[in-house]
């Protein structure tokens, strides 16, 4: 009975998860009630940190425009990957994590079994068609007992899964407007990539052919 009162409302979104392997679990629309505000907060942070095209130490600039917030941020250059207090490009400290970012990334890891996740970075990726993230591991945080919660907004994308090793065979999975995906443990240094994005219907409010994913993680020992 409970059922046919929500049958035609559109706002009652269904939420399910998906086990990908031990220790990575895809939560689906676990943000989507959240989306609304956590685009308005990506969008006042890029005020502050705008996204830029980082240039990996092989040369090649990134096609996914990258920012970040939180006490530290991910930056690539030729000399390497790091985490920066500051960022490069204005020499401020990076954008203070909104409490509503904290929150769902807390409740993301509580929820595929990770308590006490406090992430001190978020990396803000932003897709547009044709942008893709070539295979590989998270491991330039110093503390890798943490999980990472990865936060999917705006167009779809075909996210690879893979194994340990790059030659592994990857999952293919779709990601939507409001998944989350939590992966730790065991799974902490699976490879990863994003395929080149495809165009196609944008999620309101969203206007414009984009993609953003938020990755949280916890990076110096708490
Ligand atoms: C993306 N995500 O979904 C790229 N990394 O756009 C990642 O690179 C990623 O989703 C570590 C953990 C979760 C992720
Ligand atoms: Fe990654």
């Amino acid at each position: 009975m409970i059922e046919d009162l929500f049958a035609n409302d559109d706002s009652i979104i269904r939420q399910w998860q998906e086990q990908l392997a031990k220790d990575a679990v895809v939560l689906r629309g676990f943000a989507y009630g959240e989306a609304q505000a956590l685009l308005q907060h990506i969008a006042k942070i890029a005020e502050k940190a705008s996204f830029r095209h980082f240039v990996t130490p092989n040369g090649h600039i990134m096609s996914v425009g990258m920012t970040n917030c939180g006490t530290l941020g991910w930056t690539s250059n030729k000399q390497g990957y790091c985490y920066t207090k500051t960022d490069p490009l204005s020499g401020q400290i990076w954008p203070q994590m909104p409490k509503a970012f904290q929150q769902i990334a807390q409740q993301a890891a509580s929820h595929a079994g990770f308590t006490d996740f406090t992430p001190d970075a978020c990396l803000i990726n932003r897709y547009h068609p044709g942008s893709r993230l070539a295979l590989h591991q998270d491991k330039d945080e110093i503390d890798l007992s943490q999980p990472i919660v990865s936060v999917s907004l705006g167009l779809s994308a075909t996210f690879l899964f893979g194994g340990l090793q790059r030659e592994h065979p990857c999952q293919r999975v779709i990601l939507t407007h409001g998944d989350v995906i939590v992966w730790g443990g065991d799974s902490r240094l699976r490879y990863h990539g994003v395929l080149p994005l495809k165009d196609g219907k944008v999620p309101w409010p969203l206007q414009d052919s984009v993609r953003y994913n938020l990755t949280f993680r916890r990076v110096s020992l708490p």
